[in-house]
């Protein structure tokens, strides 16, 4: 799932549980047990253009949980000093994103459909929208 370049400390694969049977396959979430925060909020992006681009922040405070519902997409990730390009196409496959991570996503494919579980509620205040701010708050 990973390309390489750096896996980033900031960011982790988060592998769901997954009951598989002649019917198709079945993955849940409990709260904290398999996320590492009270969640707060989810949300979908979907209907996406396949050239379209997707994030181009970092969140003061914001955690979140990445998936691939369907479809797959690349998902970039910055610490300000390492990059990590991860691939989501498997559902039960997350990424989790501290705060203090650019993250920028792209490459979509046809009916892609990202799932996000996110520590807080919509906050506009804690979006880092400039890089070079972003930049000059995780260096110090
Ligand atoms: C992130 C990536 C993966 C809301 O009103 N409520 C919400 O919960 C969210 C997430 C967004 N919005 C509004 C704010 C903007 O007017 O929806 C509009 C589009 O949001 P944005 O441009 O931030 O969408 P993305 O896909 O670039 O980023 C979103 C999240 O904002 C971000 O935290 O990590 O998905």
């Amino acid at each position: 799932m990973i390309n390489k370049n750096e896996m980033t400390s900031r960011s982790s694969i988060i592998d769901l549980p997954v009951v598989s049977d002649p019917r198709g396959d079945l993955t849940f979430i409990e709260g904290a047990r398999h996320v590492p925060f009270q969640i707060a909020r989810v949300y979908f992006l979907y209907n996406i253009p396949v050239d379209s681009l997707r994030g181009g922040h970092a969140h003061h405070e914001l955690e979140q949980v990445l998936f691939a519902l369907s479809g797959s997409f690349r998902l970039k990730v910055d610490d300000g000093t390492t990059t990590t390009d991860y691939w989501l196409r498997n559902p039960r496959q997350g990424v989790h994103l501290r705060n203090l991570v650019w993250r920028e996503i792209d490459c979509f494919s046809q009916g892609a459909v990202c799932m996000v579980l996110a520590s807080q509620p919509y906050e506009e205040s804690d979006y880092i929208r400039d890089y070079d701010a972003f930049l000059g708050i995780v260096r110090g």
